[in-house]
């Protein structure tokens, strides 16, 4: 739990962060998280009443993690999306009936009915779907990140994970690569307690923020359940990779509130643990904040709950993908074949132009 040092830690990054966040801002980053809990919610009734196909994962009660990171993150940078960030998405502005849409696989969904309730991103706002092997995205975030140094775009990528992301190999080499090549690149480590059914303590023999040193650069533990501390960690992570300083891994500490998915009823999960958590709700957190503006919350949130039931009603509506255009948007389209039977991605060699 929360110790002293982390308090405090949170305090500072939190005095620090107002100074970069307008009231609209704070307001902003409550509303986003009551979206996210709001759809999210109301998934899991369209999941057990048959409309979601598939399985239904959430991120409740880690609404600040992915919500306050985006938020730092300016435009034209890039967000490798993982399957409890749906705050991501939203911050960027996806319309709450394409979430719905593709979690009920209708052809209105970002996905255009091709997958379901994780693997999505709208390009055009810069999201990224996830790919399902952990932590893959890590290095799809690592190699745009490295696109944007070779170019010389001032752009950052970022990209979150869970805990359990980080026993496998691949965190290893993404970090490695980034660290070497000083990427403009920050990996949020999403350390809500559990990978599945397995607990913190048997995934890592060390701190976890502390790993990053053995790459060369910060690893910094925060509160992940403070969306304005969440927010100022990342601000100043993007900030130091767009001045070439390299990568920053972030450690949200947080909690997986509800079961790896809906099937899971979690009991290996204590419950004074889950209580002691729920204490610390990231919504209730912000809520206190932003109260003190002078805000109406509840006619906030029922502006919210508006938002998400009109999101239900018209994704309802949307009709499910004729089969026949199955293939359209799922692999690349070639535009000019490379002859020879050569397929596209066998075509480097030395005489290739862009291979330099
Ligand atoms: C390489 C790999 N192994 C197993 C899975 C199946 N799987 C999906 S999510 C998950 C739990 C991952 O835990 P963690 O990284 O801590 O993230 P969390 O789900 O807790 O947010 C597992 C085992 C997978 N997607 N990829």
């Amino acid at each position: 739990m929360e110790t002293d040092t982390a308090t405090e830690r949170s305090k500072l990054a939190q005095a620090a962060a107002s100074e970069h966040l307008t009231p609209d801002d704070r307001i902003a980053l409550l509303r986003t998280m009551l979206l996210m809990r709001g759809v999210e919610a109301r998934a899991m009734v369209l999941y057990r009443q048959g409309k979601v196909p598939g399985s239904f994962y959430d991120g409740f009660g880690q609404e600040a993690v992915s919500v306050g990171a985006a938020f730092a993150m300016a435009a034209e940078d890039r967000l490798c999306v993982l399957h409890r960030d749906l705050g991501a998405h939203l911050v960027r502005g996806v319309p709450v009936e394409r979430v719905f849409a593709q979690y009920m696989g209708r052809e209105g969904g970002v996905t255009r009915g091709r997958d379901g309730n994780v693997h999505f991103g709208d390009k055009d706002l810069g999201c990224v779907g996830m790919v399902s092997m952990l932590p893959d995205m890590m290095l799809v975030a690592t190699g745009m990140a490295m696109a944007f140094k070779l170019r010389g775009e001032r752009r950052c990528a970022i990209t979150w994970f869970g805990d359990g992301s980080t026993s496998r190999g691949d965190f290893h080499e993404a970090m490695n690569w980034a660290g070497v090549q000083r990427l403009p690149v920050v990996f949020v480590l999403e350390n809500n307690q559990f990978a599945y059914s397995t607990p913190i303590e048997q995934q890592f023999a060390v701190e976890p923020s502390k790993r990053a040193a053995a790459y060369g650069f910060p690893g910094v533990p925060v509160d992940g359940n403070d969306v304005e501390a969440m927010f100022e960690a990342v601000r100043v992570a993007r900030e130091r990779a767009l001045a070439g300083g390299g990568p920053t891994l972030i450690e949200a500490k947080t909690m997986r509130m509800h079961g790896h998915a809906a099937h899971d009823d979690m009991r290996y999960v204590p419950k004074e643990l889950l209580e002691q958590w729920r204490r610390r709700d990231p919504i209730d957190r912000q809520v206190a904040r932003v109260r003190e503006l002078g805000v109406d919350v509840e006619a906030l949130r029922a502006l919210v709950d508006e938002e998400v039931e009109a999101g239900v009603e018209a994704a309802l509506a949307m009709p499910m993908p004729d089969p026949a255009t199955a293939r359209e948007g799922v692999f690349a389209e070639v535009a000019e074949p490379l002859g020879d039977g050569l397929a596209p991605w066998s075509g480097f060699g030395p005489d290739r132009e862009d291979d330099r």
